[in-house]
């Protein structure tokens, strides 16, 4: 009895101190990557910064309910969590994909897909037109940042950038999608080899990337239930409401009515600019613009209430019931 408390013990000590993300081993050793990326670029990069992305996210949802969400959930709804998760979420997943593409010419085991560079033929002409215009993406990102190649919801592929450790699946990403293909063009990724000349890191750079493994990347993309879960995202009225609610009413559980007093008015202008808004295809249905018109009067009444200084029960009381119609369209997003 006493064994099992105690092994017990160390299974939940293990849970509490366990570490959901780690760092992925490269598949070849630093110098492979010779003479395109240098060993010591490499070694710091991976085993020094992409480390740190891991350690720091890691630390950043420790004792916090984002233990038990997706890597893809955390960065989904980026707009909604601390900038340490956004950008070592980010970090973590933007390195991870760049090591699966990475593979020493000699060691690349298959050439790039019949679908793949079908589709790159159709939309780019050929996979140097692609090229160039990533190379050109990658140019002009200022300061720190990525260059993508991005399977949309549409199914089609984009090319695009982002700041940071943003990425495409992020909801503060103005090009959404999954990514298939990234340059990392922070310094770190070059400054050691090429100084400044960011032109010649992203010349030798398609000297490693391993097309076999994109394809393979484009297939699950395209596949992914996640493209569908962004489509659905992708309602920057819904965010925007979404964001002055949070704001009003989770102090107003608390007892603090001084938000939802200030910016009734603020409140009841983004729920008419959401009714009034497009949803994303897969979201115009019925229930939804419903839901949308209670809403408005749900927050008109609050609006008023709040101008006719009514009771703090009454105001308590309605703010919950229009935070409740927003949870039911959430729901209907979601179905
Ligand atoms: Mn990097």
């Amino acid at each position: 009895m006493r064994l099992f408390f105690f092994i017990g013990v160390i299974a939940s000590h293990f849970i509490i101190n366990g570490q959901p993300y780690n760092l992925p081993n490269l598949n070849f050793n630093y110098e492979e990557y010779e003479p395109y990326i240098d060993a010591k670029t490499m070694e710091i990069h991976h085993s020094k910064h992409h480390q740190a992305y891991v350690t720091n996210l890691n630390k950043a949802i420790a004792g916090t309910n984002l233990e038990k969400s997706s890597l893809n959930d955390l960065m989904m709804y980026a707009s909604f969590r601390s900038e340490a998760v956004r950008n070592n979420a980010g970090g973590h997943f933007n390195h991870t994909l760049f090591w699966e593409i990475l593979t020493p010419k000699e060691k690349q085991a298959n050439p790039i897909s019949s679908e793949l560079e079908n589709v790159i033929k159709n939309q780019f002409g050929n996979i140097d037109s692609l090229k160039a215009k990533l190379n050109q993406a990658a140019s002009t990102r200022f300061g720190a940042g990525w260059a993508w190649l991005v399977v949309t919801p549409q199914k089609k592929l984009i090319v695009t950038s982002t700041p940071n450790q943003d990425n495409p699946i992020m909801d503060v990403a103005k090009d959404r999608g999954i990514p298939i293909l990234g340059i990392d063009v922070w310094e770190h990724a070059y400054y050691l080899k090429y100084q400044n000349k960011r032109g010649d890191y992203l010349g030798a750079i398609w000297n490693l990337i391993d097309w076999g493994v994109v394809s393979q990347k484009y297939m699950s993309a395209i596949n992914d239930p996640l493209l569908a879960q962004i489509e659905k995202d992708t309602w920057p009225e819904l965010k925007e409401f979404h964001r002055v609610m949070s704001q009003v009413f989770h102090p107003s559980e608390k007892g603090n009515l001084d938000p939802l007093k200030n910016r009734s008015g603020e409140l009841l202008a983004k729920a008419i600019l959401l009714k009034n808004s497009t949803p994303p295809l897969p979201l115009q249905k019925e229930e939804i613009s419903k839901a949308l018109m209670k809403l408005v009067k749900q927050c008109d009444e609050l609006d008023k209430l709040k101008s006719k200084n009514a009771k703090t029960e009454v105001l308590t009381k309605k703010i919950a019931e229009a935070h409740d119609t927003f949870h039911i369209i959430q729901g209907l997003c979601q179905d």
